[in-house]
């Protein structure tokens, strides 16, 4: 098999934003009475919003509608614009844009695959849309990881086939999810995190066109050129 393109989740890859969503999410848990530290934010990576406001709500002891719940996320959300608002290209991870443009300097196709609603204003502010050929991201899908549909979307806006895929992702639910789409899954972060990725580095910068190469050739993927 060949590969073809890569795809790359957003929050923890692309980008450090995983500290503004805790800030944002503390500051709600806090006005809540809910405790809620650093340990208990690691379950909300990669996983959608809601689905975020539902873990914090299991550390509380009350219940609440649907409609108390769209307002806390809401009011989440503002908080988490205010910061991102202010981001630069500073706030680019190290490597990413290195690795973007030599992949497509040799002719792999790069995407996005993020589960956040925020992709396009962080692309904006980072200047990072130009890198991408394809991107998939919370308002073009439904549903969140591990379900594959954001990586399935981003191949088939490529069109790719899935299995020439590979998906660099910082998060447990971003590698089932990789998984899921029948693609190849470099962690990028810790190993005891991401033990079920087929590969993990610690940061995009410490990858490169050869080095992935190398990785997949050893995987049993063809020479791409
Ligand atoms: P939003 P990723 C994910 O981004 C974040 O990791 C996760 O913490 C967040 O809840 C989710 O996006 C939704 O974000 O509230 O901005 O729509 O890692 O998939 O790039
Ligand atoms: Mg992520």
């Amino acid at each position: 098999m060949r590969f073809e393109a890569c795809i790359f989740d957003l929050d923890g890859v692309i980008v450090d934003t995983a500290r503004f969503h805790f800030m944002a999410w503390k500051r709600l848990a806090d006005e809540l009475g809910i405790p809620f530290t650093e340990h208990e934010n690691e379950r909300l990576k990669g996983v959608s919003r809601m689905a975020s406001l539902e873990i914090i709500l299991e550390y509380g002891t009350r219940k609440y509608t649907e409609a108390e719940k769209l307002a806390f996320a809401e009011r989440k959300n503002n908080w988490y614009v205010e910061f991102i608002s202010k981001m630069t290209p500073a706030d680019i991870l190290p490597g990413a844009p290195d690795l973007l443009k030599s992949l497509r300097e040799k002719g792999i196709k790069t995407a996005l695959g993020s589960a956040s609603k925020n992709t396009p204003l962080i692309l904006e502010k980072t200047g990072l849309l130009p890198l991408f050929d394809a991107v998939a991201d919370g308002n073009s899908v439904s549903k969140a990881k591990p379900d594959p549909e954001v990586f399935l979307r981003a191949a088939s806006m490529l069109r790719t086939d899935p299995g020439k895929c590979i998906v660099f992702e910082d998060a447990e639910a971003g590698v089932k999810a990789a998984h899921n789409a029948g693609m190849f899954c470099i962690g990028v972060g810790s190993k005891t995190i991401l033990n079920e990725a087929d590969e993990v580095i610690g940061s995009l910068s410490e990858i490169n066109f050869e080095k992935l190469k190398s990785i997949l050739e050893e995987a049993g993927y063809e020479k791409p050129f």
